[in-house]
């Protein structure tokens, strides 16, 4: 039998230079695999604790006790055991940790061990990632949602909206979609430049312009699709990140410092209902903040047959949380960060929860990211159909487009939703 024989953590450096965890796994056959876990910086609050040591080393981000947590108790406990049973495995580190949220050990500490069990297992079988965690299956290129303006907190910019991103459903297959949203970034950029705008890029590899409105960055973007030779709505949709949690105040007032505005969430919808008649827009990720569960429920009555409505803050891929807001008729689509929930296995769940509720899954990356590109292969064996992971620059986030690329050359058969997705 092949057993798990080694485990070890180092803390290593994320896109945005500070500390995170890296996992190594060696198996009994002799088979290594490691996985680097990423980290967001527009948090959910109930996300899973993310452990940091706060101490003088890297302003506190230090990750030292998180592998610290996994080269001890994680260690001793699952050494010996298969990992070929990523369920018996994930449930242990629950066990283990014994609280809701991994607040004993650190859901870096855990997911990090979770992604390696995952590739070591898929490794010594010979198999693909994708092909081992969706068996048969899997098949499905997600289509992408690429982040080219970047505002909110992920910038030092005017824009208060986080993200701005196009949707390549128009096409017949994921490299063609890819190649459209490249050539897009790049007219972007000369539309910015040549309109005085600076071309300086945010976390994920979007352009950071100071505009003036949050709807300005969707009219550029529209232009650079239509200088790039592509069709607005039919070839290239558009999907926002509003990331409105981060700036709704304590009275449930939205606060669009950029244009000096504050909304309540009724004129916050109407705002919606506005840009959503002028633009292509098929997608809304935290349109409302993750406490305003009473307007998420009239936002969408209003707009759930018209866009999707990605709950992320809102959901963190925590299924207890997607399944109170599918009885409640919350949102309609659901953003998969496994850091958010700290297991591969329970990622699984919140995503299998979703599918039979007809809740569209958008596996995601974080905003802190690394080379790794396991969520390339996951979007590919769950079916999610959507992936959000960056712009067409900086090589964390090509990692997950160019694995995408080689997952496709090596399909036989590879499904690339485009047109099915938004009945385009
Ligand atoms: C988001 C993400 C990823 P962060 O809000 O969807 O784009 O950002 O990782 O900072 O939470
Ligand atoms: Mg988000």
């Amino acid at each position: 039998m092949i057993y798990i024989d080694e485990v070890n953590a180092q803390e290593v450096l994320d896109s945005r230079g500070n500390p995170t965890v890296k996992t190594t796994i060696l198996l009994s056959d002799g088979t290594a695999a490691s996985a680097i876990v990423p980290s967001g910086a527009s948090t959910g609050k109930r996300e899973a604790l993310e452990l940091r040591d706060k101490d003088e080393r890297f302003l506190g981000k230090g990750v030292l006790k998180a592998c610290e947590n996994v080269n001890t108790t994680l260690c001793d406990s699952i050494t010996g055991l298969s990992p070929f049973d990523q369920s018996a495995i994930d449930n242990l580190l629950i066990e283990l940790d014994g609280t809701e949220n991994f607040s004993n050990l650190g859901a870096n500490a855990t997911l990090g061990v979770s992604m390696a069990v995952a590739r070591a297992a898929a490794k010594s079988l010979n198999l693909p990632l994708y092909r081992y965690l969706g068996g048969a299956n899997a098949l499905t290129l997600p289509v992408p949602m690429l982040n080219i303006i970047n505002g909110g907190s992920h910038a030092d910019n005017t824009v208060d909206f986080q993200e701005y991103m196009i949707m390549p459903v128009g096409f017949e297959c994921f490299s063609d979609a890819l190649r459209a949203s490249a050539e897009i970034y790049q007219h972007l950029k000369k539309l910015l430049k040549d309109s005085k705008h600076i071309t300086s890029i945010g976390d994920e590899g979007g352009f950071a312009p100071n505009l003036k409105t949050n709807e300005e960055p969707i009219q550029i973007i529209l232009e650079a699709v239509k200088k790039a030779g592509y069709k607005e709505g039919e070839q290239i949709a558009i999907a926002l990140d509003v990331a409105s949690s981060e700036f709704v105040n304590d009275e449930g007032i939205y606060c669009l410092k950029g244009e000096g505005k504050n909304l309540s969430n009724e004129e916050m919808i109407e705002y919606y209902e506005k840009l959503i008649a002028k633009y292509p827009i098929v997608s809304i990720e935290d349109g409302l903040s993750e406490d305003d569960w009473e307007g998420w429920s009239k936002l969408t009555q209003k707009l759930g047959d018209k866009v999707q409505l990605v709950g992320d803050d809102l959901f963190v891929t925590n299924a207890k949380i997607l399944e109170e807001g599918i009885v409640k008729n919350i949102a309609n689509a659901v953003l998969i960060k496994p850091n958010q929930i700290g297991t591969i296995s329970q990622t699984m769940q919140t995503i299998r929860l979703a599918q039979r509720n007809h809740y569209r899954c958008i596996m995601s990356h974080r905003s802190g990211e690394s080379e790794d590109s396991f969520i390339a292969d996951f979007a590919v064996a769950l079916n999610t159909g959507e992936i959000k992971t960056g712009s067409t620059a900086r090589s964390e986030r090509m990692a997950k487009y160019n694995r995408l690329l080689a997952i496709e050359n090596e399909l036989t058969f590879p499904v690339y939703l485009g047109k099915k997705l938004f009945n385009k």
